[in-house]
């Protein structure tokens, strides 16, 4: 049976995400990875936090912390509130592990002996007030073309025009605004790029029917606008250090550049996941020779050319055989009331305040059910509040509701077991059969939005279904009619539990818990992958259920519009 490896892009260590970045990476990627297990298959989640860079560094002065620190805190608080959204990693590790490290020097080692890394001398901003050289983008000063005062050494925001450092009139650090900083000569290694766009193209067009059209065009447009070649270290202290066996030393005391060893981490965390739990050597089988391992990676858009280009360049130089991404899954933006989710502007809800609101269920119900896979999606108060009523609550919740409580009113919380299905209940199970392959087809192409579309009819069949069965009506002249209705009714259920599963796991375990008890150590639901008839058939008569709590509690209008102001 293939393997399944799973990564989702890893969360940058500089404070808690917004749920745009949730629903860009690691909600599908957990979803994806719980339906996989769901299936009976060998699968492998992997994530970790980003830890390198400038930003990182910058986030820990604000904080007043030394960035090891710093990262160590960030790393902690990301886990937990990844816990309590039911990510199931089998690991979350750290891009500053020992670990990663040794795999990154290890990657670095074997593109210089391959001839694919040159030792160039860059000319790079020095800040003598804080005594180290700033990127591009942390120098800041006058535009030339349009006299914007703040544009940034990279690029102008007024005018979009692309700058340099040099070009700028009054430059200084954005750090501490100080004038005071000179061009100093660097030497860097790059990375020879230019040299794979063959092996590239050849590679990207094999996935032709695999990869969305969004992944595609993305890594496409990189290799027909020519690929550069690329610096992978950095004037930093924060960072992979580059060993002194590669170019005679001269790179002594640089670090490699974040976006060289995040993608690594991948490998790295999956080490760290090994050693973690006395694994040893299986992490390896994961990744290299792995030709059993059906390899998925999920993230946002702005990541693909890092993971259809970068990334596997380094793979590609390493000359050995380190798997390669077989199905990308890249994701557009969702969008905040119209305009974007901001984490340096605080702009939309973060994931930590998203769980004061509501469940983590919920959030993860509404954000997959509008990922924006085909476009950007958006999220406003009002569309969130009326899918959350109508599906979780008018829907499903209510069709728990009023099968459990009448149930227990009715036939003493017992499942009937009098009377035999007939043709209603055949032709539910018929459409059932449709509807339920269809869902795990979507769900196989990760086609979340589709996959939610179809999860959702399959409640709406068992409420019309409950509908004409009408046991409450029954129930007065024919005992038997209306114990087949309720025992469908829970049967359904059972069965909507396992398949809520993967996008809903708490509120999938207590509709389980309500029917059924579930063993201690069962880690998933798993998927009914037999036929209808057999599944909307298994309770046993006499099995006593429950009623559980209300499902999921309609939103008021006084909740949506305090919401709206507290998040406005
Ligand atoms: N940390 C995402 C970001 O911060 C980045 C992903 C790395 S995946 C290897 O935009
Ligand atoms: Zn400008």
């Amino acid at each position: 049976m293939n393997r399944v490896l799973i990564t989702s892009a890893l969360p940058y260590i500089n404070g808690v995400k917004h749920l745009g970045n949730l629903v860009g990476s690691m909600l599908p990627a957990d979803i994806f990875a719980r339906y996989s297990r769901a299936r009976g298959r060998e699968t492998l989640f992997i994530c970790a936090t980003d830890e390198h860079g400038t930003p990182a560094e910058l986030a820990a002065l604000e904080a007043g912390q030394d960035v090891a620190t710093y990262c160590a805190e960030q790393h902690e608080i990301q886990k937990a509130l990844g816990e309590r959204y039911g990510l199931s990693w089998d690991y979350f590790g750290r891009s500053s592990s020992i670990q990663n490290r040794e795999i990154t020097q290890h990657f670095a080692r074997q593109l210089w002996k391959n001839g694919h890394l040159e030792v160039r001398t860059t000319r790079q901003v020095y800040s003598n007030a804080e005594k180290r050289f700033l990127p591009d983008r942390y120098v800041i000063g006058t535009c030339p073309h349009c006299g914007y005062e703040r544009a940034r050494g990279d690029q102008c925001e007024n005018c979009t025009r692309v700058l340099d450092p040099t070009d700028l009139i009054n430059p200084r650090s954005a750090v501490s605004n100080s004038p005071d900083i000179e061009i100093r000569d660097s030497a860097h290694l790059f990375l020879k790029q230019s040299l794979f766009v063959e092996q590239l193209r050849t590679w990207i067009d094999s996935h032709d029917k695999e990869w969305p059209a969004l992944a595609l065009s993305i890594a496409r447009k990189w290799l027909d606008e020519g690929l550069k070649d690329r610096g992978i270290t950095r004037d930093l202290e924060w960072g992979v250090p580059v060993p002194d066996d590669i170019a005679d030393g001269q790179l002594k005391g640089k670090v490699f550049y974040v976006w060289f060893d995040a993608p690594i981490e991948y490998i790295a965390a999956t080490k760290e996941w090994a050693d973690a739990n006395g694994k040893g050597n299986i992490w390896k089988s994961w990744w290299h020779d792995a030709n059993d391992v059906t390899y998925w990676e999920f993230m946002g858009k702005d990541n693909v050319p890092f993971h259809t280009v970068g990334f596997p360049v380094t793979i590609m130089g390493s000359g050995e055989p380190w798997k390669l991404v077989d199905r990308i899954k890249g994701f557009n933006w969702m969008n905040y009331d119209g305009g974007k989710f901001s984490t340096s502007g605080k702009r939309g809800v973060f994931m930590d305040t998203a769980l004061e609101l509501l469940p983590a269920d919920a959030w993860r119900y509404y954000l997959i059910a509008n990922a924006p896979e085909s476009a950007d999606s958006n999220f406003t108060w009002d569309h969130f509040a009326g899918v959350l009523n109508k599906d979780l609550a008018d829907v499903l919740g209510n069709f728990v509701n009023r099968v459990t409580k009448f149930c227990i009113a009715r036939f003493d919380g017992k499942v009937p077991g009098e009377g035999v299905y007939g043709e209603d209940e055949n032709t539910l199970i018929a459409e059932m059969d449709r509807r339920v392959a269809q869902y795990a087809e979507f769900m196989e192409q990760a086609e979340f939005r589709k996959a939610l579309g179809e999860l959702r009819a399959i409640w709406v069949t068992g409420n019309e279904y409950m509908t004409r069965a009408a046991p409450w009506t029954h129930i007065k002249t024919d005992r038997d009619k209306a114990a087949v209705g309720v025992r469908m009714g829970l049967n359904l259920i059972h069965v909507f539990s396992h398949l809520c599963w993967p996008v809903m796991p708490s509120m999938a375990r207590v509709m389980h818990l309500a029917i059924q008890p579930i063993a201690d150590n069962a880690e998933v639901l798993p998927w009914p992958d037999y036929p209808m008839a057999k599944a909307l058939d298994e309770l046993e008569a006499g099995q006593p259920i429950t009623a559980p709590d209300v499902l999921f509690a309609k939103i008021a209008d006084e909740q949506i519009a305090e919401w709206k102001a507290r998040f406005g």
